[in-house]
This record gives structure tokens, C-alpha cells and sequence, in this order.
């Protein structure tokens, strides 16, 4: 067999395992009528800065728990323990996106009698995740507007396969060269459905509206049944 089939088939394996595992997971969010959300990015998008300026918002009427995933350190979930939010690291310790058995791992860390909305912080990345299903409910791309207008564009497959999409680092428009239109249009062009934010973390401008649509979707999803 030549290496390159081997390889795939390696792949293949490596990937349908996982989709098992996470199939198992979904199953015990369901259980449990927490709605779990998978936050993907580039490094420095804004992920954890989203997280730290959403959980003021959201904790007034919602239970949040929340998993860092990072190749090393536990520097995200120390500045989410800040806001009193149950928060549990996982290093991949290399490892360029988190899988569904790592998750697996440590969800009994968590109170799911007190777990309305469970956040994911993926890696780091805007490929390698896309392919690894953690049994979430639908995944969320935070982009900064800095990475540049064509990024859509050149990752597909992520922004195919999430449900929002959060532009971040608006303050910073007026710096760059960043074509907003061109890179709404790119998004929608991929995924029609997708719902776009636009964001400051840095100076909470359009932070509501998408703290208003993550409190209807949790509650959509408690209401749902399967
Ligand atoms: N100017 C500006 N900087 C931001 C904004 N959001 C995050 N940052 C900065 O971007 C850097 C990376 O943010 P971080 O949340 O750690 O990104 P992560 O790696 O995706 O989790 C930090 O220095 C943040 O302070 C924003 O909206 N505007
Ligand atoms: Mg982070």
C-alpha cells in the first residue's frame, strides 16, 4: 500500500473515532439541556476577550461552564476563574485543535445540574478544528477584521460549517485596509445562513447584540426536543 493511501486511511480512522466520541458527548449535553458551543479562531482573534466580556452579560440569567483549549498554559482559564465561571483547561500539549475524547475527559469536572450553556475555546486556528467534531451544538468563528477581508475566502470550510460568525476589533477599522462589504459578501457567499456580528472587545460597541442572540439560543434549546 502506498503511504499516501495509508495515510488517508489513517485519517479516516482517527476522524470517525472522534465523530463517535462526540456523538456521545452531544448526547449528554442533551441530557443535561446544556446548550455547548465551539469558538474557533485564528491565535489573537479575540476569542478569550470575547468570553471575558460575555460572561458579565450572560451570568444574570444563565449557568456557564467553560473549556479552554490551548497547547500550553492555563492563561485563558485563569483570566475566565476571574468571573467566577467554572472553567477547566485542556492542554493538547502540541496538538493544533481540540477532539471529542479530550472533551470527553473532562466533563465530569462540570455540575450539570447547574449548566445552561457550555463554552468551548477551541486552539488557536482556523483549519484543523474545523474537521473535529467536540459534540457541540454549532460552532462560532471569531474573526478579528485585522486578519484581513479575504480570510473567509481562503478557510471555506470553517465559516461552512458554523452557525455565527463575530468580527471582532472594530474599533481598529479606520487603521486598516480591511473592505468590510467584500468580507461580509465573501461570508455569505459560503454560508447564507450564517449569522454575523460586528464587534469591539475592546470598547463593547455591538457586544449586545450578539449576547441577545446567544440568550435566545440557549433558550431555543432548552425549549427544543429531540
Ligand atoms: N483593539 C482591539 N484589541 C482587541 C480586541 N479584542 C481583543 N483584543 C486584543 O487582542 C489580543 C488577543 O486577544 P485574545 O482574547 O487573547 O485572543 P485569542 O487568542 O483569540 O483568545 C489581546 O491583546 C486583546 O487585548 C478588540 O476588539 N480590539
Ligand atoms: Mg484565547
Amino acid at each position: 500500500m502506498d503511504s499516501n493511501r495509508r495515510e488517508i486511511e489513517v485519517m479516516a480512522n482517527l476522524l470517525s473515532s472522534n465523530d463517535r466520541q462526540a456523538e456521545v458527548n452531544r448526547a449528554h449535553f442533551r441530557k443535561h439541556n446544556c446548550l455547548a458551543i465551539n469558538v474557533i479562531g485564528s491565535p489573537g482573534a479575540g476569542k478569550t476577550s470575547l468570553l471575558e466580556k460575555t460572561l458579565p452579560l450572560l451570568l444574570m440569567e444563565i449557568h456557564i461552564g467553560v473549556i479552554e483549549g490551548d497547547i500550553f498554559t492555563s492563561k485563558d482559564a485563569d483570566r475566565i476563574a476571574v468571573h467566577e465561571v467554572p472553567v477547566i483547561q485542556i492542554n493538547t500539549g502540541g496538538g493544533c485543535h481540540l477532539d471529542s475524547k479530550m472533551v470527553s475527559k473532562v466533563l465530569p469536572e462540570f455540575n450539570w445540574q447547574a449548566t445552561d450553556l457550555m463554552i468551548i475555546e477551541n486552539v488557536g486556528n482556523l483549519v484543523c478544528p474545523a474537521d473535529f467534531d467536540l459534540g457541540e451544538a454549532f460552532k462560532v468563528i471569531v474573526l478579528s477584521i485585522v486578519e484581513g477581508d479575504d480570510k473567509p475566502a481562503k478557510y471555506p470550510v470553517i465559516f461552512r460549517n458554523a452557525k455565527a460568525v463575530v468580527l471582532n476589533k472594530m474599533d481598529l477599522e479606520t487603521f486598516t485596509d480591511v473592505n468590510m462589504e467584500n468580507m461580509k459578501q465573501d461570508i455569505l457567499a459560503i454560508n447564507p445562513d450564517i449569522q454575523i456580528f460586528e464587534v469591539s472587545c475592546r470598547n463593547g460597541k455591538g457586544l449586545q447584540a450578539w449576547v441577545s442572540w446567544l440568550t435566545e439560543e440557549v433558550k431555543s434549546y432548552r425549549e427544543s426536543k429531540v
